[in-house]
């Protein structure tokens, strides 16, 4: 993968993501993989994390990653947008499952992680909390802060939040693997599988040779509190290591 100028790709036509770069961000990195395995062709340009990224923010309306564009459409950035943006351009390696109570659960569930207080939300108030605590945060995390919704009733809930939905995802795993199957859904890769594997690296960040992720910025994903850790089941980091292995292009590409 090789990052464009933002300017180049927006002239562009196809398909366009722009990523957080250098950071491991799980919205995007998602997106990215599921394009891979659906055998799309894109152009890459970055989103600085915490900057201002005007020029994206003019063309797409927001000033956070990931964005996609297609063509003449206009630029997406919700993970739901972009995810049947992706169905429709390749409908054949389909990660929506047809059967409607599949489905429902399969976009539940996303939602749960991928939503507003979902559980890269939630895990996202925590790893700022200590920052913001110390009054010293640089400005790019204060925006962030601002922009993602920190206030006190929710980061103190955090955790909690983050806890029962690994608990939820840990017990539907172990359900499925009892019936014989190793995803989420059925019996067949879906986007749940993608997203539970991307967003695991702010609960439990992927060693370096999966996941190179700069030594400053590391230790700040490695921060997850005694609670969390204890409710990263094992077979949570089996699924993430096995659709990892299988589904995504290794190592995760920054
Ligand atoms: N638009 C996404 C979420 C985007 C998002 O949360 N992006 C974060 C990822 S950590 C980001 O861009 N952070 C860097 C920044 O805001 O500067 C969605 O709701 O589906």
């Amino acid at each position: 993968m090789k990052y464009e100028a933002l300017e180049t790709i927006i002239k562009s036509d196809g398909l366009r993501i722009v990523l957080v770069q250098g950071f491991p961000s799980p919205w995007g990195q998602a997106a990215k993989a599921m394009i891979e395995y659906k055998g799309l062709l894109y152009r890459v340009a970055p989103q600085l994390a915490g900057e201002e990224n005007t020029e994206l923010l003019e063309w797409s309306g927001v000033n956070s990653g990931p964005v996609v564009a297609w063509d003449a459409l206009a630029p997406i950035n919700r993970w739901e947008d972009i995810l049947f943006l992706l169905e429709r351009l390749a409908p054949r390696k389909g990660l929506l499952p047809e059967p409607q109570k599949d489905r429902a659960h399969c976009l539940g569930l996303s939602h749960i992680i991928c939503g507003e207080l979902g559980l890269g939300w939630n895990r996202r108030l925590s790893m700022f909390k200590p920052i913001l605590d110390s009054g010293e945060a640089p400005t790019g995390v204060q925006n962030m802060a601002d922009k993602y919704g920190y206030n006190s009733e929710d980061v103190a809930k955090a955790d909690r939040r983050v806890c029962k939905t690994l608990e939820m995802l840990a017990d539907i795993l172990r359900k499925q693997n009892h019936d014989g199957s190793r995803f989420f859904i059925g019996e067949q890769v879906t986007a749940v599988d993608f997203y539970w594997t991307a967003f695991s690296n702010l609960c439990s960040i992927m060693p370096a040779e999966l996941c190179p992720l700069d030594s400053t910025i590391r230790p700040m994903f490695e921060n997850v509190s005694e609670e969390v850790r204890s409710a990263i089941d094992p077979v949570l980091i089996e699924h993430r290591d096995f659709i990892m292995k299988e589904y995504f292009k290794v190592p995760m590409e920054l």
